[in-house]
């Protein structure tokens, strides 16, 4: 599967498949340096961003988070992904979609456009991995998700925040109110569903299986998955990773920050026990790289979700992609 493109392979490489040879610090951005095109023909799985950051509740800018983590993964795209010891991309086709793109001065249009954006890729049979961009864009991504592999779907959901505090207007662009839409939609069954390193207060979390920071931090690592595994067992679950879930620490980088999160390691090594999981829609929100510190912010990102590509590498050479 190797060949010897060297430089820019994510314009000049010729297989979906295969890595090139890459100054880390030159060429054409794409994340981890996959083929950048609209052409979906062949992808197992199709990287995209959306750079919405109107929803927000506090400090805007993770508008710019897509371009901060494909600009992140340079370092992965040179190695072997650790621990992992194999090169994904000689087994799974992975290509950089580029951005949606969406009219941000008229509101009203932006959750149709990302709907349509996922059923364009979603039509293709690809699974999704998707960069924000502000956490509302999650709720459009379930909307075309539950339209593709039926709902209720789990939700895998880390974060800070529940995310389900109470909106009743179904027009309204927030990212903090998304997955209480979600919930009373029917895309996603909250007693099926995780929220991991909860650590703000709701009155009523909607019945979803919260797994707060302090919890994760008391029992461990190992325990979480366990759990995570319990509550969704078999059932389609679409990922979700808000950058937040980290601790501010570790991702300095994000509009809403919360003191007590998980650390990397703890993150990194709970995404890479999911291998179980019916993985079929991922994503990585919320990074805003002007309050970042030496890309730290985007570098998680980036690194979390290359373990998950890696989960995909691994469900497509065992037949269960
Ligand atoms: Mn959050």
């Amino acid at each position: 599967m190797t060949d010897l493109i060297t430089g820019d392979g994510a314009i000049r490489r010729p297989s979906l498949y295969g890595s090139s040879i890459e100054n880390t610090y030159a060429g054409v951005l794409s994340f981890m340096r996959r083929t950048y095109t609209r052409d979906l023909t062949g992808a197992d799985v199709v990287v995209s961003g959306i750079p919405l950051d109107l929803a927000t509740t506090f400090r805007s800018g993770a508008r710019l988070g897509p371009q901060a983590i494909r600009a992140a993964s340079v370092q992965l795209a040179e190695l072997k992904p650790f621990p992992w010891g194999f090169d994904p991309f000689d087994d799974l086709a992975v290509i950089d979609y580029g951005d949606c793109w969406f009219d941000a001065h008229n509101p009203l249009t932006i959750k149709p456009a990302i709907v349509e954006h996922a059923r364009t890729i979603l039509a293709s049979g690809a699974r999704m991995l998707t960069f924000g961009g502000d956490h509302f864009v999650t709720y459009p991504l379930l909307i075309a998700h539950a339209e593709k592999y039926g709902k209720p779907l789990s939700l895998l959901h880390f974060d800070a925040h529940c995310d389900t505090w109470p909106d009743d207007s179904p027009d309204s662009l927030n990212h903090g109110t998304m997955f209480y839409k979600a919930v009373k939609d029917g895309l996603i069954d909250p007693a099926r569903s995780a929220q991991v390193g909860i650590r703000t207060w709701n009155d009523d979390f909607m019945g979803m299986n919260v797994l707060d920071a302090p919890w994760v931090h008391d029992n461990g690592v190992d325990a979480t998955i366990a759990r995570i595994k319990s509550v969704i067992g078999d059932n389609p679950v679409y990922l979700t990773f808000d950058i937040d879930c980290l601790d501010p620490a570790f991702a300095p980088g994000t509009g809403t920050p919360v003191p007590g999160g998980l650390s990397s390691a703890q993150a990194l090594k709970i995404v890479r026990g999911l291998g179980d999981l019916n993985i079929v829609g991922m994503d990585v929100v919320e990074v805003a790289p002007s309050y970042d510190q030496s890309e730290v912010t985007a570098i998680a990102a980036a690194h979390l979700a290359c373990d998950m590509l890696c989960l995909m590498r691994n469900r497509k050479v065992a037949g269960t992609l």
